[in-house]
């Protein structure tokens, strides 16, 4: 029968810690040492040590599982009802400049499905990094640091604070995004962008944003998060509404109270993009 979802849980987030403490010991040193290669030498190489160590973990525990690396691809049986997305740093280019914002991303599926999630998110900044892990399992609820979590009751937008992202191309869709960016800055609190999904959906669990929303995701990026924020409460749906995967490549996330609200705007924007021949896959 398929295994538990605590004893995914288990390695997931063992597998998490492991490629965080790579993370730690790379940002905390010298920023002089850090970009002596390059930017995206060192960038590569933090990437790629930290997916070998969570690898590592992976295939000492379930070695007949299908992996999904950010930096390895995919490895393993494909006939296997698991698939783990691996993202060794989500936020790299936060990550670079020692920006918070930024984090390790860890989720297994079960017949594509999110069965058990970990994101390991960095904090602070120079001289005072520090983490927190936000863990889920399907079933059984959203933890922060050991804590359970829920999103937040706001029901309008207007009393909303919401997160976007932007993708490194700059076509039509990351367009309509900039146009959505500034209708919701007239009617909500503010909308902020910080660069790392991973981290932008757990804020929504914790409660301290309403939402998050953007187009052009991959599975390392969305499979963590969609069910840290559904465990604690949260809604995921397409940016056109539509019932999400990780496999879609736009991704809404809220509270659950100010999705619909939020549809009104998002959705229409997204269906033009899509009848404009846009379809995100
Ligand atoms: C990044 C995302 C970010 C998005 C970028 C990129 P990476 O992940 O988390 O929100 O705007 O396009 O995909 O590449 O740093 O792992």
């Amino acid at each position: 029968g398929p295994i538990p979802a605590k004893e995914l849980l288990g390695v997931v987030e063992l597998a998490a810690k492991t490629g965080s403490e790579v993370v730690m010991e790379a940002v905390n040193k010298p920023r002089n040492i850090m970009f002596k290669q390059g930017k995206s030498d060192l960038v590569t190489e933090t990437d790629k040590m930290s997916e070998a160590s969570i690898l590592k973990v992976v295939n000492g525990n379930f070695k007949d599982h299908l992996i999904l690396g950010e930096e390895g691809g995919l490895l393993g049986d494909v006939a296997s009802d698991y698939l783990w997305c691996i993202d060794p740093i989500d936020g790299t280019t936060n990550f670079a400049h020692g920006y918070p914002s930024f984090a390790v991303s860890v989720a297994v599926l079960f017949r594509g499905r999110p069965a058990a999630a970990c994101v390991v998110e960095f904090v602070g900044g120079p001289m005072c990094w520090n983490t927190r892990t936000f863990s889920a399992s399907a079933g059984g609820g959203t933890f922060c640091n050991g804590q359970k979590i829920q999103v937040s009751q706001t029901n309008k937008v207007e009393d909303s604070l919401l997160v976007t992202g932007f993708g490194y191309d700059h076509d039509d869709a990351w367009l309509a995004n900039i146009n959505l960016f500034k209708e919701f800055t007239d009617i909500s609190r503010g909308v902020r962008r910080l660069g790392a999904a991973a981290v932008d959906m757990s804020h929504v669990a914790l409660g301290i944003s309403e939402s998050y929303w953007e187009y052009r995701l991959k599975p390392w990026d969305v499979a963590a998060g969609v069910l840290i924020v559904e465990e604690a409460g949260g809604t995921v749906t397409c940016m056109d509404g539509e019932a999400f995967s990780v496999f879609d490549r736009s991704c809404l996330v809220s509270n659950g109270s100010i999705h619909g609200e939020l549809l009104e705007r998002i959705g229409p924007a997204t269906k033009k993009l899509m009848k404009n021949g846009i379809d995100f896959s």
